[in-house]
């Protein structure tokens, strides 16, 4: 049974760490030195709202919080700049005004849904030769040949900041493509060097990707 909401004295994580959305808030809490409990959800096949904090989307990550619930990676960062005291200069989605930015979110945030498509093809049994799967697999590689050859221009037009939704979303989405064995990163040479440079982070390297027991 759930906590209830208003006698919570910091907020509550929902999520998993092998997870590339979770890992996108956890970072951010990190940056911006936000303390939280973190809550495991053990069985991403539940189909209980109750097991992911409510959410009836029945997925993580979620924000709990006197307040409310805050369900998706973005909400959750926004909040957890809210509650933050150290006044960072955060670059959100909708300051990108060029093609080439907005372009690099967007398909940043289509590839971690796709990859989470295959994933749970995977853990829920569906077939690998389906004309459907075939479709996911050709749209994940044509997004990573995009952003492998647009993201140094599109991280090039990011302004003067502290951090910044789109980079930490790339780094999560790259490092987890490799953790969970979607598709090897080697070759993506521009990709990698940005990972190499986000992942000297100490929020970075505090939450690397691990299995829950
Ligand atoms: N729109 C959500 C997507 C979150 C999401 O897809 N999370 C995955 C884990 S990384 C999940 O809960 N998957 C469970 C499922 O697909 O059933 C966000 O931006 O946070």
């Amino acid at each position: 049974m759930a906590a209830p909401l208003e006698s919570l004295t910091r907020p509550i994580l929902v999520g998993r760490s092998s997870s590339h959305f979770t890992r996108i808030a956890r970072i951010f809490a990190a940056e911006l030195r936000v303390p939280y409990d973190f809550q495991v959800v053990k069985d991403l096949m539940s189909a209980s709202p109750e097991d992911y904090g409510g959410n009836p989307a029945l997925r993580i990550p979620v924000l709990r919080t006197p307040e409310g619930s805050w369900f998706g990676a973005l909400n959750i960062c926004r909040e957890l700049w809210r509650r933050s005291d150290r006044a960072s200069r955060v670059v959100w989605p909708e300051a990108h005004d060029l093609p080439v930015l907005a372009n690099l979110q967007e398909l940043t945030s289509q590839a971690m849904a796709t990859e989470v498509s295959l994933v749970m093809g995977r853990v829920g049994g569906g077939g690998e030769e389906s004309a459907h799967h075939v479709k996911l697999r050709k749209s994940l590689t044509g997004m990573l040949s995009w952003l492998e050859e647009h993201a140094p221009a599109g991280l090039e037009a990011l302004p003067a900041r502290d951090l910044s939704f789109v980079e930490v979303s790339l780094f999560c989405l790259v490092l987890h493509l490799e953790f969970r064995e979607v598709l090897p990163m080697g070759g993506y040479t521009n990709l990698q060097a940005f990972c190499q440079r986000f992942g000297q982070r100490a929020s970075a390297v505090a939450t690397t990707f691990k299995f829950d027991v």
